[in-house]
This record gives C-alpha cells, structure tokens and sequence, in this order.
C-alpha cells in the first residue's frame, strides 16, 4: 500500500484542508499519515474562529518520523499559515525526499480575487517559492495571479492565455502546473495542465454548476493528489478529481438541508472509486 503525507490545518468544523483530505486519500486505498499545522475550530470563512498554532511541534513530529525511519510515497501540502509553516514544510521536502517521490502543493490561499483572511501578497510571494520546489502544483486562477505579482483573470481569457499562464506557474521552478477554475465556454469548468519536461498540455472540462462552495478546492486537490499516487496519467488524475468534485457539488445540491461551509464529499465516494479504476 502507497503511504503518503498530508500537511495542512485541522478545521474542526467546515469540511476543508484535513478533514477532507484524510477520508479522501484514504478511501482511494492510500494509507494516509497527517501532520497538523493548526487546529481552528472552523475555517477562516466562519465570522469568528479559534485558532491553535502547531508549528512548534512540527520539527518534534518529523525529527521522530526521521528516527523511525518512516518513507512517503508522496507528501501533498494545502493551507499553511505562516512563513514559517512555508519554510519547515521545504525542510520536510528535503529531509523526505527519495527518488520518485511526489511532492504534491496546492496553494490554498484565496479565491475569487482575493486572498482569505490572514493573508498578503508578501506570504503569496513566498508561497510561490514553495510551490518551486514542488513536483506539481494546483492553483486557482486568483492563487496563481498573487503568486506571480499580476493581475487576476476574472473572464474573459482565452486558451492561450491559460497556456501562457501554465508555464509562468512552471517558471517558478515545479515541472508540472494545473490551473483549475478554468471556465473557456459558458456552462463548462475544469482543469488546463501544462507540463514543462514535455512541453505537452491537458485539460478536462465539466458541467459548470451555478452555485460556489467553500472547500471544493481541497477536494480536487486530495482526489488529484490520491489519483496520481494510484498510479494514474496526469490526464486522467484531472478527470478523476473534477468528476468527482462536482459530483460532491451535486450531491450537497440536491439535499436542501445542505450547509454553506463545505460540501458533501462522502455522499460521491461510490463515483470516486470508479473513476479510480478507469
Ligand atoms: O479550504 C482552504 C482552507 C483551509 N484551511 C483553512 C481555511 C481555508 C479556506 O478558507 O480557512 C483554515
């Protein structure tokens, strides 16, 4: 069985960064070890959160992991809160680091045209060096336009200029970047990658729904990361993580009891599965 690490917050309440990312690599079939960089009591989108910072206990944790001798097939990263979170994880990077590993960043720190609460475009800046070090990365539109210094692309972009995009995101130093929130035609969204080694893009396009929740980030991104460790092409790892992310829209959609702050992941596990197996 593939081992990898997950390295983000633990938002107790709000089905983001952990708690999406632990039941989703795992159901794939991926023994999934976390390390926890804060505990809020709900993400940051809540008028008012708790907030327990755990980068002192990061160094303790992997320095331990390092005795045991423990080996990640792959470590993903999402939301970091401080530039010191930013610099220990490129540390862990290194100190992990084996022939074939899959270092796995999305950097979770905005959407919309905006930043979330916390942040500023020095940390997006900074951001844009972890995301150097990484074998591939997963920014949305306006994560992308913070990490370059430039404007954001609200609408009215073409390919080419999502092409053009792609390899800016590459110049920061990572072979592979996929930009999601990508809508080119009305009602479709979805996912253009580029990667650099062979100058080669793909992309996947889906149903665009006409609703926004918090936290479909985070599931693209656990559901890509798990598909690429199940061994599957870039290609198909897009289409898996899309798919299965608007299913999740669709299942939170379709109960009208449904909350505001994340969505029903676990309703769309059966479609997940299958679109594994393709
Ligand atoms: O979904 C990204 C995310 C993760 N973690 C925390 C957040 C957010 C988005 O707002 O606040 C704490």
């Amino acid at each position: 069985m593939k081992r990898v690490l997950s390295i983000q917050d633990i938002s107790c309440v709000g089905k983001c960064s952990l708690t999406v990312a632990l039941p989703i690599i795992s159901a794939a079939g991926i023994e999934t070890a976390i390390l926890p960089t804060a505990v809020l009591s709900t993400h940051t989108a809540f008028s008012r959160f708790t907030f327990r910072d755990l980068t002192d206990d990061i160094q303790t944790i992997t320095d331990h992991w390092l005795e045991e001798k423990i080996v990640f097939d792959g470590i993903g990263t999402g939301y970091l809160g401080s530039f010191r979170q930013i610099e220990l994880v490129e540390k862990i990077f290194t100190d992990f680091y084996h022939d074939g590993m899959l270092r796995f960043v999305d950097p979770a720190m905005g959407d919309n045209g905006k930043l979330y609460v916390g942040f500023d475009e020095a940390f997006a800046k900074r951001m844009g060096e972890l995301c150097g070090k990484a074998d591939i990365i997963v920014p949305n539109l306006t994560e992308a336009a913070f990490m370059l210094g430039e404007k954001y692309m609200e609408s009215g972009y073409t390919a080419d200029d999502i092409k053009a995009l792609l390899k800016r995101l590459c110049s920061l130093g990572c072979p592979v970047a996929a930009l999601t929130g990508i809508s080119l035609e009305p009602g479709k969204c979805g996912v253009m990658a580029y990667d650099s080694r062979t100058d080669t893009y793909c992309e996947y396009y889906s149903e665009r729904l006409p609703v926004s929740f918090h936290g479909t980030g985070d599931v693209f991104s656990s559901a890509c990361f798990a598909a690429l460790m199940r061994g599957q092409s870039l290609e198909k790892a897009l289409k898996t993580a899309v798919e299965y992310t608007v299913e999740s829209i669709r299942q939170t959609v379709s109960y009208e009891g449904h909350n505001w702050y994340g969505v029903d992941f676990e309703s769309a596990f059966p479609l997940l599965l299958k679109l594994l197996e393709e």
